[in-house]
């Protein structure tokens, strides 16, 4: 067993997906909060009754049992992220909403009462949704400025509470879903151009992130965030693994510029045989080279097969950075392959690579739960399919700190159930904590401890020794 003393477990979740009250004390609509389907949805120009997000799980008023729960459990860490639409609302205004800025302080101070770190995302997949229609989200230039002063303000505001900051959440994503970028433009209307340039704002905005969080404060602590996905070939032809390795690329390349400073040589080959030129502002080049991050996050889920001829593979469901089904693995319910050795591998290939401290901000298992009675006549759910899931995650951390690899911490995604970011349901549940909600809206809202609690209970305390119990 290789967890250091000071390893950092907690769980991880995102302001638009479970704080809910999303037009309450002055918050106006975000991205997501007109996106009733999940990240495929055709988007609306105002919220419709059936978005589940609209409501999340109440997080907003709950916050209190919530966070006592999660200390319950031990925490050490939480992972959430601040909503942008609650502090500028309509992204683009003068000066910030101070009931937004109170909600978080509350929180903020109700996780130190704990002892709880909190991990803080700048910006989850929720922009103003002002800033999608009128300025075609990260397309447009000048939301760097919006978001410099969103970040300016959030950072002096909570730099005594909060020490570790993440700038974009799956920063890389924006290329496989637009909306991401709060881009409502339908993606087969948009050029690889406009949409590589959008990527490039945000990778400036990260930049610039990073160095006002580190001019208020040089003692905070600032990660990128990146949607990682271990590729293998499909078979031992060269042309496979060359292909595996492009794709794989594709992702890197977004570590690279925030971990080096600058754009790789293998991605300029791509935008040049592309045509995409991308318009670096007359700074750009300088900001990125000298506002590098502390730590590199990212999220673990799936990991994906790759081939010269993809075409006459099965591409699979359930990602947004295409890749290939790999044939050795099984799938959860929502076709999302389950690789835990994935996991190992890919904390290899980043620490290899950058040899910074690395923070696994995100992984687990969606899947149905059913909740039942115990014995006592208590409601929980018997989900031992989550309890396996991640132990075999947790055991490959855990080979992988053998191996070497420098690991902060590890935040499971959605400790407490919350709305699919995908499919924007409710039954597709992450959390060792069951919220009563439903699908179509129905439910008591009411939270109850799942198997899994107690489970990742023990973990903590033991700092992961538990995990090799039988
Ligand atoms: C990540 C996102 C999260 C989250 C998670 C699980 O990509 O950063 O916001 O929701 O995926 O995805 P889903 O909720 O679709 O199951």
């Amino acid at each position: 067993m290789a967890f250091p003393k000071d390893f950092l477990w907690g769980g991880a979740t995102a302001a638009n997906q479970y704080e809910g009250a999303y037009n309450v004390d002055g918050k106006l609509p975000s991205v997501r909060d007109v996106m009733s389907e999940g990240l495929m949805s055709p988007p609306t120009s105002e919220p419709t009754e059936n978005n589940l997000q609209l409501e999340g799980i109440n997080f907003y008023e709950n916050y209190k049992e919530d966070i006592k729960l999660f200390a319950e459990m031990g925490f050490k860490v939480y992972r959430t992220s601040i909503a942008w639409s609650r502090i500028f609302p309509n992204g683009d205004d003068e000066t910030p909403n101070e009931a937004g800025l109170e909600f978080y302080d509350k929180v903020f101070d109700e996780l130190a009462k704990y002892d709880i770190e909190p991990l803080v995302t700048l910006s989850h997949y929720e922009p103003p949704l002002n800033l999608a229609v009128n300025y075609n989200g990260w397309m447009d230039r000048e939301l760097i400025s919006f978001f410099n002063r969103f970040v300016e303000t959030v950072v002096s505001r909570y730099q005594d509470k909060v020490k570790y900051w993440l700038t974009f959440n799956e920063v890389n994503s924006i290329i496989g879903a637009p909306t991401n970028g709060a881009i409502f433009k339908p993606k087969d209307e948009l050029t690889k151009q406009e949409l590589w340039q959008a990527a490039h704002h945000q990778l400036v905005a990260s930049a610039s992130a990073t160095k006002i969080i580190h001019k208020i404060n040089p003692e905070l602590q600032v990660g990128c965030m990146v949607l990682s996905m271990p590729a293998y070939p499909m078979t031992p032809d060269p042309r496979d693994m060359l292909a595996t390795r492009q794709f794989e690329n594709q992702n890197y390349a977004f570590v690279d510029v925030h971990v080096r400073g600058e754009y790789p040589g293998y991605f300029k080959r791509y935008l040049k045989e592309n045509n995409i030129e991308i318009k670096f502002g007359d700074k750009d080049a300088e900001l990125l080279k000298e506002n590098t991050v502390d730590f590199i996050s990212f999220s673990y889920y799936v990991s994906k097969a790759m081939a010269h001829n993809p075409e006459e593979y099965d591409a699979g469901t359930g990602n947004i950075l295409g890749g290939l089904n790999n044939p050795t693995l099984e799938s959860s319910e929502w076709g999302w392959q389950i690789d835990p050795i994935g996991l190992r591998i890919v904390l290899n290939d980043f620490w290899d690579r950058y040899q910074l401290p690395l923070f696994i901000v995100e992984n687990g298992l969606g899947a149905k739960d059913e909740l039942i009675k115990d014995e006592n006549g208590n409601y929980t759910v018997e989900d031992d399919y989550r309890i396996e899931y991640l132990t075999k995650h947790l055991h490959q951390v855990d080979e992988a700190l053998k191996d070497g690899v420098e690991i902060m911490g590890y935040t499971s995604w959605g400790p407490i159930d919350l709305v699919s970011m995908s499919t924007a349901q409710m039954s597709k549940r992450y959390g060792y904590i069951y919220v009563d909600r439903n699908d179509d809206g129905s439910g008591s809202m009411k939270r109850y401890k799942k198997k899994s609690f107690n489970w990742y209970k023990e973990v903590i305390e033991t700092n992961g020794q538990s995990l090799y119990n039988n």
